[in-house]
């Protein structure tokens, strides 16, 4: 994934046409493009292609199995042309294992989620986050995903996971503020709502990339 402007897209909407209007606006103002089951149970998973020639494709589809139906799931999304799968970590290392490997077949990335962004996270997964990044790193995984609602976790989820890649969510519709989550030691953002939703999507991934522009 280029680092360019340090902002992912999530682009949770379920109809093709919107999906690639949206896209050819945003591209040039994003890193990459986050695609999971909403668009692809939506439009069908040929949309993963499509977009990938606009931008590099994240597949979230949030793996969490046993290794052999793990390890096909990330192999369908990148033969379906992502770049990067987003994998749960709390199945445990031999799943996250496979995960990796498939990944490096396809010379593609896994992210691992550690403590999500919206409340319910700390019922569950707060406790055992700093635990999942750490499989994340002793899994040779890309990077982790990491809370841009709760920045004191991410600059906690750093310590842990050293040179790692963290991409973060929670910016904007969740309350979650670009800026914070990048000076908490993120390095991509991940947007969704406040973007796509806005009468003006490249305007919006402008604005936010420029936020982000100022934290270096
Ligand atoms: P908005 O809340 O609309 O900006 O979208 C956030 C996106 O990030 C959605 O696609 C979520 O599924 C995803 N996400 C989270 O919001 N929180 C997490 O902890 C993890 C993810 C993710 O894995 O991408």
């Amino acid at each position: 994934m280029r680092k360019k402007t340090r902002l992912i897209l999530a682009l949770d909407v379920t109809g093709k046409d919107r999906a690639i209007s949206i896209s050819k606006v945003v591209a040039e103002h994003v890193d990459a493009i986050k695609i999971g089951y909403p668009l692809v149970l939506g439009a069908g998973i040929g949309v993963i292609k499509t977009i990938s020639e606009l931008a590099p494709v994240i597949a979230d589809f949030k793996v969490a199995d046993i290794p052999n139906t793990a390890g096909l799931i990330c192999a369908r999304a990148f033969k379906a042309g992502a770049g990067a799968v987003i994998v749960h970590g709390f199945t445990g290392r031999d799943s996250l294992e496979e995960c990796v490997k498939t990944g490096k077949e396809y010379s593609g990335d896994i992210y691992v989620v550690t403590e999500m962004s919206h409340p319910g996270a700390v019922d569950f997964m707060q406790p055992e986050a700093l635990e999942l990044a750490r499989l994340a790193v002793e899994s040779d995984a890309a990077g982790v995903v990491a809370p841009a609602t709760r920045p004191r976790r991410v600059k906690e989820i750093r310590s842990v996971v050293g040179g790692l890649t963290i991409i973060s969510p929670g910016v904007g519709a969740q309350g979650g503020s670009a800026s914070e989550a990048i000076r908490a030691g993120a390095d991509y953002v991940i947007v969704g709502r406040s973007v796509y939703n806005s009468g003006n999507p490249a305007g919006e991934a402008e604005k936010i990339a420029e936020e982000i522009e100022t934290c270096r």
